[in-house]
């Protein structure tokens, strides 16, 4: 059995996609980071970075329970214990590449532009142009590189698949403003609705759909999800 710790936000879904994937059993558990939730003792035996996803395996390497934190080290562990979308052990290179040209790059960049945009208290025109650009240019990089492909990898759906959508479906908000935001990706769009289009991709977004997770951006909020903009007391350092 997977417990599967998790939040309704792109790096939670890309383990999403691959559970619902791979047709592995899993128990969902909720992590209401805009509650905080992340930041207890108990989370953070499982994630010592206090942030979604992380799973355990109660049936690891060995029979042993282990945990593993960060959807690329999931996507990884998950796909080797299985061997379901690893692609071809030649492709092996490309997949690494890609999987941390999504995890170091499209990812963290996408993440900021979002942040910018919508969840800093000032319009920082720098920041916005800085990040919201350097998302773009990854956007180029995963659109050339689809020219011609059906897959980010070799000839098969992979993890660089599922780590892409991930963060692809928030194209709407990375691009705010944009109408139809992969439309000067046209690669990278015809990729992103072949994928998006999987019947798996529907149970995923399916996910957590019964929690009530909190969705006001209150003071409460912006202190769990933003600590470091809230520096403890000189007398608590
Ligand atoms: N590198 C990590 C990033 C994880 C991450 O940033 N998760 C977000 C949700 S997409 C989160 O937990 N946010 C709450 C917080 O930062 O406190 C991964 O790929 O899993």
């Amino acid at each position: 059995m997977i417990r599967f710790y998790y939040h309704p936000t792109p790096n939670p879904a890309k383990v999403a996609l691959f559970l619902e994937e791979a047709g592995l059993p899993y128990e969902v558990i909720a992590v209401d980071t805009s509650k905080g939730e992340q930041h207890t003792p108990v989370f953070r035996a499982i994630n010592p970075n206090g942030k979604v996803p992380a799973i355990i395996d109660t049936e690891g390497l060995g029979g042993k329970e282990v945990r593993v934190f960060d959807s690329t080290a999931i996507l990884i562990y998950l796909a080797e214990k299985t061997g379901l979308f690893l692609g071809a052990p030649t492709d092996r290179p490309e997949l690494l590449s890609w999987l941390l040209f999504i995890a170091s790059g499209l990812g963290p960049f996408s993440g900021q532009a979002v942040h910018f945009q919508f969840a800093a208290p000032d319009t920082l025109a720098y920041a916005v142009n800085r990040y919201r650009r350097e998302a773009e240019r990854h956007y180029q990089v995963l659109n050339d590189h689809l020219a011609g492909r059906e897959f980010i990898v070799g000839d098969h759906y992979t993890i660089a698949d599922i780590s892409a959508w991930g963060w692809l479906d928030r194209a709407a908000r990375v691009r705010k403003g944009e109408i139809d935001p992969l439309a000067a990706f046209p690669h990278l769009k015809r990729w992103f609705a072949a994928i998006d289009a999987r019947p798996a991709v529907a149970r995923a977004r399916a996910v957590g759909k019964d929690h009530a997770f909190k969705t006001v951006g209150d003071d409460e909020s912006r202190r769990a999800l933003y600590p470091s903009n809230y520096p403890p007391a000189e007398s608590l350092r």
